[in-house]
């Protein structure tokens, strides 16, 4: 792997290290937008056909029903069963936590204001069948989507060849209590969720990760339709902080965790220790020599690299500027550097806390901000299935304590109708 020297980086060799994920020739637009306006024109014809196309199937029908589901779920194993199980009520522990009643507040004696949820009423879940089915994904979506009580949750997952979708996923279609899956992928799913076809409901809102084409598709239909999106996403990554006090041999394995996923993944190690870098490098090669997925995972940490620096401080300060997606603090003193952390889509503290947990089973999402979007945006929760909606009550007394300064601001403005929706109430009658 490469490796840099914090103290020789200027500004701008720094700014180039973060960045990732450019797409300059923005190549696939062309192709996304003609797929998206064949969806638009034809709808489920234009479905049937792109399964054709690109999944190579012929459909007879375009969803899976809940007799069909139990059919394919019927090959997961018992034990396969419980440790879904397991992952199932950490998530839904963890997400059931995030739905709070907020307190009501009263600003002026009289006026009282507050927020209260309500469930985004239609979302669209893309689950995605490519190189590696991710029914943990469909968990992901799926359980904050039910604790917020969205009316209807449409599901999209790409078929197999035949015509299908893998068994895990139709189990946790079951689990969640969804008895539809729309057998669509790619931009054509995003397509036909945010316009709508003669099977597929319009949604509010599209959830979920994809390749390529499902996220320039989820970006080009959040701005010509009202159809939102959680998130802009690309390849995933992980940076790790590590100092004297880390294990190669856990860095390594955290690295190469994160770059099985895609060749386009990043791993990035920084570290204060010049003897655990090279140490957790020899043992990425090592690991990587044995891994099922090493092709992918070898062009993952090509195209990663290592910054060596002088302080946790310091590491600290480069891993806000790159806003990792995953930040793994592998060092025993992480409680002293935790409130240093400005930029980060999900941490994992200490030692003894792989990315891998939290990616199935200790109960936080594994839908997150990448490519630096850690800046501005938060991981899916609860938070992304509802909408908060504020309210406010004024009693006759908190009219005549709130109702001249909103008169003077109105006058101000030179918006008299708005005074005068204020002064019309002081006498009823
Ligand atoms: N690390 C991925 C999520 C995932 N890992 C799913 C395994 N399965 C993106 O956060
Ligand atoms: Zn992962």
């Amino acid at each position: 792997m490469k490796t840099y020297n914090y103290s020789d980086l200027t500004k701008q060799d720094i700014a180039q290290l973060v960045q990732r994920n450019v797409d300059p020739a923005n190549e696939i637009r062309a192709i996304v937008e003609e797929v998206i306006s064949n969806v638009q024109q034809h709808g489920d014809r234009a479905l049937y056909d792109y399964a054709n196309r690109f999944d190579m199937v012929v459909l007879d029908k375009l969803y899976l029903d809940k007799e069909e589901l139990e059919e394919i779920a019927a090959t997961v194993l018992p034990e396969q069963k419980v440790v879904l199980d397991i992952a199932y009520q950490n998530i839904y522990k963890f997400h059931q936590s995030q739905l709070k009643t907020e307190d009501k507040v009263e600003t002026t004696p009289g006026v009282t204001c507050w927020r209260e949820l309500r469930p985004i009423e239609k979302v669209g879940l893309y689950i995605p069948g490519g190189s590696a089915v991710l029914p943990s994904t469909f968990l992901m979506l799926g359980i904050p989507a039910k604790i917020a009580g969205c009316h209807e949750i449409i599901v999209c997952s790409p078929p197999q060849k035949n015509g299908k979708v893998n068994a895990f996923v139709a189990h946790v279609a079951l689990m969640l209590g969804i008895d539809r899956i729309f057998l669509a992928g790619g931009s054509q799913a995003i397509a036909a969720m945010a316009y709508g076809t003669e099977s597929i409901t319009k949604v509010d809102k599209i959830f979920g990760p994809g390749n390529q084409f499902v996220t320039k598709a989820k970006t080009i239909i959040q701005s010509t339709t009202t159809t939102a999106i959680d998130m802009p996403a690309g390849p995933s990554e992980v940076l790790v902080i590590a100092d004297e006090t880390a294990n190669p041999r856990f860095i390594a394995a955290d690295l190469l965790a994160q770059a099985e996923h895609g060749i386009d993944s990043q791993a990035v190690l920084v570290c204060t220790s010049n003897e655990i870098a090279a140490a957790a490098e020899e043992e990425v090669e090592k690991q990587l020599a044995v891994l099922p997925r090493a092709e992918i995972a070898r062009h993952a940490i090509d195209n990663s690299y290592i910054v060596v620096t002088r302080s946790l401080g310091e590491a600290m300060n480069f891993s806000n500027q790159y806003a990792p997606e995953h930040l793994i603090l592998a060092t025993e003193k992480w409680q002293e550097i935790t409130g240093s952390i400005i930029n980060a889509g999900s941490v994992f503290l200490g030692n003894l806390t792989p990315e891998s947990a939290g990616d199935y089973a200790s109960g936080t999402n594994h839908t997150l901000p990448t490519s630096s979007y850690a800046k501005a945006y938060s991981g899916v929760s609860v938070d992304s299935f509802v909408k908060k909606i504020t309210f406010q009550h004024i009693t006759a007394d908190g009219l005549q304590n709130i109702g001249p300064a909103v008169q003077t601001l109105a006058e101000l403005e030179g918006l008299h109708a708005h005074a005068n929706a204020v002064g019309v109430r002081y006498n009823p009658s």
